[in-house]
């Protein structure tokens, strides 16, 4: 009998079997070990004990995606969520502030973990369009990019009509459809009031209470598969996952394949692309003035991102 795991706990799992029940389930021993543990997304295979009744996991099944970090003092990689194959980079444009060095690097997640990224921009109804982010423009930048945009209100009760995108919450419903999606984002950007709202109100998720949001604490604190009927989401708990110091430093510039494109194209392989590098090839592309300012907030993001994961020695992350 075949499962997916749907909530996990040190040695207990909810399992929903393919026959449709809920169970609970143990898992063999060799499948709690750090380096092949059980996770929420997994596919699996149960085995019922007649003497007991109870099921057991015996084996997990080839996962096609894995969410994880590599545990550098471990030495290990970290899964914590698999099967996933959307990741919603949600973020709020008004508070907490929208930051587009953050929407970079769980773009670099994104490529890191091989799944498609969308970004969703929440909290539509205060948008403030003086001092807000400049939402056409940052659509730009990410369609350059290949990610789709969405602009919607998560807030109960509230029907709220498309300003500056043309996508928004129904259609970000489509995108969903038949998806395992993980919403990744800053806290309080309304992760869990957006898995609710989509849940029509029937799935209650924690979430942050009005006047602490941005205040870097975080509400939900572990990752369950939300079941939905033609899709399943994966709240998890925010800004813990922004840190990229776990990656190679020789390896970032392949989670930015745009600048890595153009980057090979500079005359010397050191090239620090400055405005007075010589022969580079960021400063010679011929583009608009939105496309180089779209171009030159990735390198900006990159360099800030390599600047950071360059502290630590490189030895000490491979696993
Ligand atoms: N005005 C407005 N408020 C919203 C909207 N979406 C969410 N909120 C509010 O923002 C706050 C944070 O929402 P949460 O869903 O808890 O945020 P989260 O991303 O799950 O936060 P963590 O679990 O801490 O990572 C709550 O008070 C929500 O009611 C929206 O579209 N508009
Ligand atoms: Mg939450
Ligand atoms: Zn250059």
């Amino acid at each position: 009998m075949k499962g997916r795991v749907i909530r996990s706990s040190k040695r207990e799992f909810d399992v929903r079997k393919e026959d449709g029940e809920m169970i609970s389930a143990t898992a063999l021993g060799n499948l709690l070990k750090k380096d092949r543990n059980v996770v929420v997304g997994d596919y699996v295979l149960l085995d019922n004990i007649p003497e007991t009744g109870e099921w057991q996991i015996k084996d997990i099944e080839k996962r096609t995606s894995e969410i994880y970090r590599v545990s550098i003092r471990e030495q290990r990689k970290r899964v914590t969520a698999a099967n996933c194959d959307l990741l919603v980079i949600l973020s709020s444009v008004s508070r907490p502030a929208y930051k587009q060095g953050i929407v970079d690097r769980f773009l670099v997640r994104a490529c890191q973990w091989g799944i498609r990224p969308i970004v969703v921009f929440n909290k539509m109804d205060e948008y403030d369009g003086e001092n807000g982010p400049d939402l056409l423009f940052e659509r730009r930048r990410l369609e350059l990019l290949g990610v789709e945009c969405f602009e919607v209100c998560a807030k109960e009760g509230e029907d709220y009509s498309l300003q500056f995108l043309d996508k928004g919450w129904k259609d970000l419903e489509s995108a969903l459809e038949g998806r395992t999606a993980i919403f990744l984002g800053q806290s309080g950007v309304g992760k869990s009031q957006t898995i609710s709202k989509l849940s029509g109100g029937e799935v209650e998720l924690k979430t942050k209470a009005v006047g602490k949001v941005g205040k870097g604490s975080h509400t939900t604190t572990w990752s369950e598969l939300v079941e939905f009927p033609h899709f399943y989401l994966i709240d998890s708990p925010g800004i813990r996952s922004f840190s990229l110091d776990d990656i190679d430093p020789k390896e970032l510039i392949t989670y930015f394949p745009d600048l890595e494109e153009v980057g090979v194209q500079c005359k010397f392989t050191d090239c620090q692309h400055e405005p007075n590098s010589k022969g580079c090839a960021f400063h010679n592309l011929d583009l608009d003035d939105q496309g180089k300012e779209a171009l030159f907030s990735r390198l900006e993001s990159y360099k800030r991102i390599y600047s950071e994961v360059s502290q630590i020695p490189v030895w000490s992350k491979k696993i």
